[in-house]
């Protein structure tokens, strides 16, 4: 568990710069969720050479990339990593958002291989798409990233209002509304920002068992991974669930993760 010193702190940053990285209470779940990746990639492919790091060596071809990518994101669901890894760090997110939460049903799983621009969504804010006011994400890798692997951030842009961003909407064709890739989380019709924004993006460097927590109005994201290995990460969104959601929002987007002792009063009440 972190100390109230540790959250106080985490909370102080997360306030100024948007984001901060969280050491993870139990780096078991995040090993145990990197061997069982590695493990399903195995087996899937018939191929015990495969491995988180050398994965793009074998699956260089675009299309084959994108099918395995949404094959290991079926499984990624079914097991629940991502949520096992939250609810051991709940010490953090109700410190930060409250007792009543909720967090996304369906986490993404992000594999850029090297060199592939396109593996990459590019610098964003989620709040260009819709992002309400209770909602946080958290990027948790299940390898080391480096600076040249890792996602990066515009320090202290989540209180920059949209109007001081030059975008572009534009349409990606090589991802359909409800495509494939759609639900693995790339973007079909991105507002893409000026390139100028490189200037002021700073990378985050994350070991495996830390997560990079950010506020959803912070300017984040990745252009191209320039190592020679894949960023293997998750990120999925917690929410207090007192607060509003978008109406676009789809229904069971988010589930309960956990209520406080008056929401659970109260719902025993109208029963
Ligand atoms: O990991 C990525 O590439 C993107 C993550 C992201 O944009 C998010 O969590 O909002
Ligand atoms: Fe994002």
């Amino acid at each position: 568990m972190h100390t109230l010193d540790q959250l106080k702190q985490y909370e102080k940053e997360f306030i100024e710069k948007g984001y901060f990285v969280l050491d993870l209470n139990n780096m078991e779940y995040v090993k145990e969720a990197s061997d069982l990746l590695q493990k399903h990639l195995q087996k899937i492919t018939n191929n015990s050479e495969i491995t988180l790091y050398n994965y793009h060596a074998f699956f260089e071809d675009n299309d084959k990339h994108y099918e395995m990518q949404f094959q290991m994101l079926q499984f990624f669901r079914e097991q629940q990593f991502a949520q096992n890894i939250i609810q051991s760090n709940i010490d953090v997110y109700q410190f930060l958002l409250g007792p009543d939460l909720e967090i996304q049903t369906e986490p993404y799983l992000r594999i850029t291989r090297p060199h592939k621009p396109k593996d990459n969504i590019g610098y964003h804010r989620d709040t260009f798409y819709g992002t309400g006011p209770g909602e946080i994400s958290s990027v948790i890798p299940f390898i080391n990233l480096s600076e040249k692997s890792t996602l990066s951030v515009v320090p202290k842009s989540h209180i920059i209002p949209d109007r001081f961003f030059k975008l572009n909407q534009v349409v990606n064709t090589e991802v359909p509304k409800d495509s494939k890739r759609h639900k693995m989380g790339f973007l079909y019709a991105p507002k893409v920002m000026d390139p100028e924004i490189r200037n002021d993006v700073i990378p985050i460097p994350l070991k495996r068992g830390q997560a990079l927590v950010f506020m959803l109005s912070i300017i984040h994201g990745s252009e191209e991974n320039n190592t020679d290995y894949p960023r293997w990460s998750t990120d999925i969104r917690v929410r207090n669930s007192l607060t509003s959601l978008n109406e676009a929002m789809k229904a069971g987007y988010y589930k309960p993760l956990k209520d406080s002792a008056t929401t659970q009063t109260f719902e025993r009440l109208s029963q």
